[in-house]
């Protein structure tokens, strides 16, 4: 008898409805690079259900992964690392050229157009608890001059 209850009280539990805070990933691509470039930008568009931080991630075809801002100062564009971006509930932040990006630095190989990079986001919901997100991003070839 007890053990039916108990049975019956873990197959609810497993039937609730997800009522993790998620965020959608649409848009991922990384720029394709150059034989012998060492680092390469990853762009996507980021949409969260309710507040929460992109706090890292990584990807097996780079050494690490870095959460980046490019900024025009001086008329130099700059590049600069954040420790995180906000992703505030409902808006969709874009990573994109000239702008927030992720940056896989230190490459083991080259990244051809028609591969696919596989990276896994780190975010953090608004109490803290952190949540893991596999990520299939395509490959596009470069266009303009901008390093990545
Ligand atoms: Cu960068």
């Amino acid at each position: 008898m007890q053990r039916t209850l108990l049975t019956l009280i873990l197959a609810m539990t497993l039937a609730a409805p997800a009522l993790a805070d998620s965020v959608k990933v649409e848009n991922a691509w990384v720029r394709a690079t150059a034989p012998g470039q060492k680092v390469a930008g990853g762009f996507m568009n980021l949409t969260a259900d309710a507040d929460m931080t992109l706090v890292g991630g990584s990807s097996p075809v780079s050494k690490t992964f870095e959460l980046h801002f490019m900024k025009m100062e001086n008329g130099v564009m700059e590049m600069r690392q954040v420790k995180e971006i906000a992703l505030p509930k409902g808006k969709t932040v874009r990573l994109e050229p000239g702008d927030l990006h992720v940056m896989f630095i230190g490459l083991k190989g080259q990244i051809k157009p028609g591969q696919k990079v596989p990276l896994t986001l780190v975010v953090k919901e608004a109490d803290g608890k952190e949540q893991k997100l596999a990520v299939e991003a395509e490959v596009r070839k470069a266009g303009g001059g901008m390093r990545h």
